[in-house]
């Protein structure tokens, strides 16, 4: 039996909920709700630790880490689906675009998001209660963010992770304007993973993602959203597949 936490078909938590879809593979999904920090509290930091999601449950074992989890997901259930290149080289540059997406593309984005939204949500409760809620969290570095959430990141802060979005949002366009997909001729965990992120940029950040600058990343957006896997995923987790959390469902 497959458990999947996360907040729902979104940045990280994306990530398994597509590669799940596109294996077919049935799993219970479990929705946390980051506005009432959810994943900070005790019952969830058993799982992970960390405090964060996504985190993969298979027959009781734990599985962190978003890419890790999607590969994973492909080892242990070998699925007419593919989501890897058969050969070392095209794995090679399949992890080269997963490796990024984690230590790059996947940062400068979030901490936009996060001052874009986050900031709501730390700002929504008072002062006491939001001490609160830091003391649960588990990573020196979350807990820090969470504060310039509520307070305001700094503009050169804000400022640089701008500039990297940009050059984010160039490389995936360069890649895409001379390949279908980016690790070669297939969908992988390559697509997946940095669709997790980029989809939706062409809404939030207009001025980048556009027909004229990039529309090989359009493409590529566009098509992702058309799979039969991606179209099913996004029409069902929201509603059917999301359980109540295991304190909710005892009570
Ligand atoms: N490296 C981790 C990062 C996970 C992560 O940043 N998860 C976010 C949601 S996308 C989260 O739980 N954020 C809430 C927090 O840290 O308080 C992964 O890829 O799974």
């Amino acid at each position: 039996m497959l458990t999947l936490y996360s907040f729902g078909p979104g940045a990280n938590s994306l990530k398994p909920l597509l590669t799940l879809y596109e294996k077919g593979l049935e799993f219970e999904g479990v929705r946390l709700n980051p506005a009432k920090f959810e994943h900070h509290e005790d019952w969830f930091k058993a799982i992970n630790p960390r405090g964060q999601v996504p985190a993969l449950v298979d027959d009781g074992r734990v599985i962190t880490e978003s890419t890790v989890i999607c590969e994973y997901l492909e080892d242990e259930y070998p699925t007419a689906a593919k989501l890897r290149p058969d050969d070392s080289y095209g794995r090679a540059q399949m992890r080269v675009w997963t490796k990024w997406v984690d230590e790059y593309f996947c940062w400068c984005v979030s901490t936009i998001g996060w001052e874009r939204m986050i900031k709501h949500m730390a700002r929504a409760i008072s002062d006491e209660e939001f001490e609160e809620k830091v003391k649960r969290i588990p990573i020196p570095e979350q807990r820090t963010k969470w504060r310039s959430a509520r307070n305001g990141f700094p503009q050169d802060v804000l400022d640089e992770e701008m500039r990297k979005v940009g050059v984010s949002v160039r490389r995936l366009e360069e890649r895409l304007a001379e390949s279908e997909w980016l690790a070669g001729d297939t969908y992988t965990l390559a697509d997946i993973c940095n669709f997790a992120i980029a989809n939706g940029m062409q809404l939030g950040f207009q001025e980048l993602v556009n027909e004229s600058n990039t529309p090989n990343l359009l493409r590529w957006i566009r098509q992702i959203n058309e799979r039969p896997a991606t179209k099913k995923m996004f029409a069902e987790v929201p509603m059917e597949r999301l359980q109540p959390k295991p304190a909710e469902a005892s009570a």
